[in-house]
């Protein structure tokens, strides 16, 4: 009977780098295709858009003022703010993803920052239960979404 022979530190360590390149590449590591990095980033910004836009119809006065409705679409889309971006890593291009989101980084990420901001504090309006600042709070997020689809989406 003959043993395997023990992996050497060597052989170890470039398994351990190789495992380490894997997950740091966020579409390998998260997503199986890039249909479903894309399929992903689609229905958390298609969720965020439903109970986004029930805010809206309150703050365009179609809907009545109930605090604890809008707290709850607000704190929802708050949660959901962060998770389409993973969703935009390398080789996930398609969907209505512009190529600029790929070459134009730094501004993307930027955008996705500014985005994320302006919804915590559309929550932080809405917890509190101020209709002005839920108002004035919703407008600034709305021209967060608006500045990244005139950028980096396809029309
Ligand atoms: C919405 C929605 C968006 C934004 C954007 C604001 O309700 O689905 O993407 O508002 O249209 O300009």
């Amino acid at each position: 009977m003959s043993l395997k022979p023990l992996p050497t530190t060597a052989s170890l360590s470039i398994l351990a780098a190789s495992l380490a390149l894997i997950t740091a590449s966020p579409a390998f590591a998260q997503f199986q295709k890039a249909e479903d990095a894309i399929k992903y980033r689609q229905s958390t910004f298609s969720v965020m858009a439903t109970h986004f836009s029930r805010i809206g119809a309150v703050v365009k006065g179609e809907v009545p003022y109930n605090k604890e409705d809008v707290a709850k679409n607000a704190a929802i889309i708050a949660t959901l703010s962060s998770l389409p971006w993973q969703a935009f890593g390398p080789g996930t291009e398609g969907g209505k993803a512009q190529p600029a989101i790929w070459t134009e980084a730094a501004k993307f990420k930027a955008g996705s920052e500014k985005m994320q901001t302006a919804v915590a504090e559309l929550n932080q309006a809405a917890q509190s239960g101020n209709l002005e600042s839920i108002k004035k709070a919703f407008s600034a997020t709305g021209q967060t979404c608006k500045a990244c689809h005139d950028d980096f989406r396809k029309k």
